[in-house]
């Protein structure tokens, strides 16, 4: 039997099949996939085959090709990383501007993960209920220059009743009949946007540190959510780092959409703009056609992968 892998909890995966019928599965005998060292074998996302036995229980006997996947490094172990869902449309990043703060660094790393694999990312700055005027302003800029880019931005406030200009339903009309992953730093909001989207769902959500401005990772597994119109939520435990997994030092500019458009005339064909003379990259960058957070991004990216550094997780 087929079925989508829509929650894994320890060695327990749930297992939509296509009647409808959510089985609970164990993955069968010693389950090694090629080329990715992962904590998780099997992803939420993952379409699985399953044989069932007399307790109503499956195994998962088969696992199908992944069209693509979103990773992160795991925390403790140094080169293991966790698929955190597979077979995704598009991603939500949620952000905040405060309480959490979330960094460019993070952002730009996020983007250029889903952009290696083409899926659509679309920012969602959330908690604009608790931003000072500075703080408002400094999201606009970021927004100018994300949406310059040719990202989606979105300010919303997850938490409003239906009233407030800014909830939750302008996200909706992106969902129907697709995957949406949601990711984000631990308390950005992503539960709680979904408890918004989804008014029959109930994720347990909780307060931000006040001590250190930070979630307590309330959310601990991936999880596939029905949308009643037709798609997926999924989410996801809040991440503190993103890693460079899979992407290779040449291909990174390509993964920096603005990049790559000035760095077709760089006078080397293997420029990574950083020293070389005649880098079109870099002369952009002081004529401020680049960011310097997008630039400083890249660079953090760059120079894990020459150092493989894979450790800590930031
Ligand atoms: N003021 C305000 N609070 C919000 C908003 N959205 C979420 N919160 C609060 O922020 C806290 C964290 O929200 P969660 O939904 O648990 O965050 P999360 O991203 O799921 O966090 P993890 O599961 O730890 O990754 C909760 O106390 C929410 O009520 C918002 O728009 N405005
Ligand atoms: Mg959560
Ligand atoms: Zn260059």
């Amino acid at each position: 039997m087929r079925g989508l892998v829509i929650k894994n909890t320890g060695s327990w995966y749930s297992v939509k099949t296509e009647n409808g019928q959510i089985i609970e599965s164990k993955i069968k005998g010693n389950f090694r996939l090629k080329g990715i060292r992962s904590t998780n074998p099997i992803a939420v996302g993952d379409y699985v085959k399953i044989i069932t036995n007399q307790e109503g229980t499956a195994f998962i006997s088969e696992i199908e090709d992944r069209r693509n996947y979103i990773i992160r490094k795991s925390s403790n172990l140094s080169k293991q990383s966790h698929i955190l869902a597979s077979n995704i449309d598009q991603a939500f990043l949620i952000v905040t501007t405060n309480y959490p703060e979330t960094s460019t660094t993070f952002i730009d790393r996020f983007l250029a993960g889903a952009e290696a694999y083409r899926i659509p990312v679309i920012l969602v700055f959330n908690k604009i209920d608790l931003l000072s005027q500075d703080e408002l302003h400094y999201q606009k800029a970021m927004i100018n220059l994300y949406e310059n880019i040719g990202y989606k931005c979105f300010e919303i406030q997850a938490n409003a009743k239906e009233a407030t200009p800014f909830n939750s339903n302008l996200l909706k009309p992106l969902l129907k009949n697709k995957v949406t992953l949601l990711s984000g730093n631990s308390g950005v909001g992503k539960s709680t946007l979904i408890n918004a989207l989804l008014p029959h769902i109930k994720l347990r959500t909780a307060s931000i540190s006040n001590a250190h401005n930070t979630g307590i990772h309330t959310t601990t597994f991936s999880e596939m959510l029905e949308i009643p119109e037709g798609g997926y939520i999924i989410d996801t435990p809040g991440i503190k780092g993103f890693g460079t997994f899979d992407i290779e030092k040449t291909e990174l500019t390509s993964y920096f959409k603005e990049f790559f458009k000035f760095s077709k005339h760089c006078r080397f064909s293997n420029c990574t703009h950083t020293h070389e003379p005649g880098c079109a990259v870099r002369k952009a960058l002081e004529e401020h056609y680049i960011a310097e957070s997008r630039y400083n991004s890249y660079l953090s990216m760059l120079e894990d992968k020459n150092e493989d550094k894979y450790r800590a997780a930031f």
